[in-house]
């Protein structure tokens, strides 16, 4: 029986993958580091520490370095995200949240990000949200099941009541290896979660929860 709905934010929810290649890139340009697009897929649903350490590509910094330099990265994303509105929800998510309510479905957010909270705010979507677990909820991040487990804590529910929506392999792992049903979204590696949506457009919940019940009845 699934009681909960956990998202992923970026990739899910809405893109913001855009504004954190944009915000590396412009931090990589000053300092000399090459950076390309098929680098920053690398960094989906990965934290802002390990994005760093996967752009400087085994070059050694200074701790007081790498604060300095996600800071300022930081910096140039939170300018970016001055410019989301509600209008930057992904495609089918308002219908997908909608139903899932009607449902009766609680809500959740599981993602790397520190500005998950106001990238939420932005989308006009933080109040439609039980729980939202954050780059700051705990310390071992995607593909540790670590997040998505600290969520259903807060929803009050058992991993295998729970379905997350992910874009990134990580996020997929992370779901899996909690004990999870998973949905893996986009192009990226996730065809080895339950059920491999492109996007939620059109995508009915009920469709969607039919779908895990029969994998259940057949495999459970
Ligand atoms: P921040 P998600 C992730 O969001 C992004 O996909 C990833 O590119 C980013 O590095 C990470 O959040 C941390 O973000 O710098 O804002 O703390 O996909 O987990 O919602
Ligand atoms: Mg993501």
């Amino acid at each position: 029986m699934i009681k909960a709905l956990i998202f992923d934010l970026d990739g899910v929810i809405t893109d913001t993958a855009e504004f954190h290649y944009l915000s590396w890139k412009r931090l990589a340009d000053e300092e000399n580091l090459s950076f390309t697009r098929e680098d920053n897929e690398k960094l989906r649903g990965v934290s802002r520490r390990q994005s760093l350490e996967l752009i400087l590509k085994g070059r050694q910094i200074s701790e007081d370095t790498a604060q300095d330099w996600m800071a300022r990265k930081n910096r140039y994303y939170q300018s970016y995200l001055e410019t989301v509105t509600p209008a930057d929800r992904l495609p089918g998510v308002t219908e997908f949240l909608t139903e899932a309510r009607e449902l009766g479905l609680k809500l959740a957010i599981g993602s790397a990000s520190r500005n998950a909270k106001t990238v939420l705010e932005r989308l006009d979507l933080l109040d439609v949200f039980d729980v939202v677990g954050d780059g700051y909820a705990v310390v071992n991040t995607k593909p540790a099941p670590d997040l998505f487990v600290w969520v259903a804590g807060g929803l009050g529910i058992r991993v295998v009541e729970g379905v997350v929506f992910e874009d990134a392999e990580a996020g997929v792992d992370a779901a899996l290896q909690a004990g999870f049903w998973a949905v893996g979204i986009g192009r990226s590696k996730v065809d080895h979660a339950h059920l491999h949506l492109p996007n939620l457009d059109g995508v009915k919940v009920s469709e969607v929860l039919a779908h895990l019940a029969e994998l259940d009845s057949t495999h459970g």
